[in-house]
């Protein structure tokens, strides 16, 4: 071993070490929802240096990257042994994401990957590329991982390289290391992204939510959240999708929305997370919303706040992807504390911190979307007259000026 071989190893190891035991720390101001926090909880960095590196001086003499990691995005997450689990979708540099699992004793940082990345098992028909993983601790005592699974679309002529197939592939497991991997939903939709399973059973049968879609990118006819029942998951088979919450004009979720993780059942109702995305000159702009499902009906939408619950700020705002964010991962804790977890434009995890009780006060309060300018004009008249009441002697000016 040259002693540039170990300098640079150490520098390595020391600035990998440095970066996983980093606390993280909470932003100073805050909406009143949530709480964002100051780093990233996993990027690219955050990968073992002994996934990136042939550590052996005879086969790598410069210590040169052999396997670089891109993005590490778009996790799904649970508590699990007591302990705070992110499965991130970690992408190469070939583009190609698989799933990892990294654990953290608090949920906000120190997050470590596990050596090794899942070994997803195949179908008859290999995946090209495995994406996204929402996890549900379903009633039947499996855990189940749903994701998307992508292929070059057969249709393709040669010429296009870029058609592609997106369907949601299904793994379970009940230690998550070994994963049995069971057939691919089946739906009427030819595409398929953001599926979920929810918790429980609905008249014996497994609930899914859906994102029905025509083409890969575009949702052309589909792009809402759907909802379907599957007499199994060993075969599962989604007869009727009912559309539960539409993509709608002039909003933050005009061209498609899809469901972030599986909901969080609360006294009132399911509390959902979706992300929705609206066209911009500059291109597609991702953000998450909120809303309220009933606990007897999960079709039926109780409460849906105006607007996102979150959107992309400062350096979230640039990646790969720019002006996204995605979350296929929240984690409600005994306490009441709801960890939001949430990628930034494709590129890095980050976690927002609320409790179940102030988004039951979000979901429930927020004034809904009234989709025309002058009834946002009528909300906002009927906020400002009810803080009359409540300004003190110097604010009144304010409220007289307009
Ligand atoms: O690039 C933004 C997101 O695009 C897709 O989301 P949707 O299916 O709603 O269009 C997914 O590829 C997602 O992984 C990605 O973050």
């Amino acid at each position: 071993m040259t002693k540039e071989f170990e300098k640079r190893l150490s520098q390595l190891q020391s600035s990998y070490h440095q970066l996983i035991t980093q606390p993280n720390k909470k932003q100073e101001t805050s909406n009143g929802v949530f709480d964002r926090y100051q780093y990233p909880v996993l990027t690219a960095a955050h990968t073992p240096v002994f996934w990136r590196y042939d550590l052996n001086p005879k086969t790598n003499p410069h210590l040169m990257e052999r396997f670089g990691i891109n993005a590490v995005f778009n996790a799904g997450a649970i508590k699990w042994n007591n302990k705070y689990l992110l499965v991130a979708r970690v992408e190469g540099l070939d583009r190609k994401s698989f799933f990892a699992v990294a654990e953290s004793a608090n949920g906000i940082d120190n997050f470590t990957f596990w050596d090794y990345p899942i070994d997803l098992p195949q179908t008859e028909e290999p995946d090209t590329n495995v994406y996204d993983m929402r996890l549900t601790k379903h009633e039947d005592g499996w855990i189940y991982g749903l994701f998307c699974t992508e292929r070059r679309d057969p249709e393709a002529p040669a010429h296009n390289q870029s058609m592609a197939v997106a369907a949601c592939g299904i793994a379970r497991t009940k230690d998550m290391v070994n994963w049995e991997r069971l057939p691919d939903l089946i739906t009427s939709s030819p595409q398929q992204r953001n599926v979920v399973l929810h918790p429980e059973l609905v008249d014996g049968e497994y609930a899914l939510y859906t994102r029905p879609q025509d083409g890969f990118i575009s949702a052309g006819t589909g792009g809402g959240i759907g909802f379907g029942l599957a007499r199994t998951m060993e075969n599962a088979v989604i007869d009727h999708e009912t559309i539960i919450d539409n993509k709608n004009y002039h909003t933050v979720y005009e061209v498609k929305n899809g469901q972030g993780p599986a909901p969080i059942k609360t006294g009132q109702g399911w509390l959902h997370l979706a992300h929705g995305v609206r066209n911009t000159a500059a291109g597609l702009r991702y953000v998450l919303y909120m809303f309220m499902t009933d606990l007897n009906d999960l079709t039926k939408v109780l409460y849906k706040p105006g607007g996102y619950f979150l959107a992309p700020e400062g350096e979230e705002r640039i990646g790969d992807v720019s002006n996204v964010v995605f979350s296929n991962g929240w984690i409600k804790d005994d306490d009441g504390t709801v960890y939001v977890y949430y990628a930034s434009s494709d590129t890095r995890m980050h976690v927002a911190v609320s409790t179940v009780d102030k988004l039951l006060d979000y979901v429930m309060n927020t004034p809904e979307d009234g989709l025309r300018s002058s009834l946002s004009v009528s909300t906002l008249y009927q906020i400002i007259d009810n803080n009359k009441n409540f300004l003190h002697a110097g604010d009144d000016e304010v409220i007289q000026a307009s």
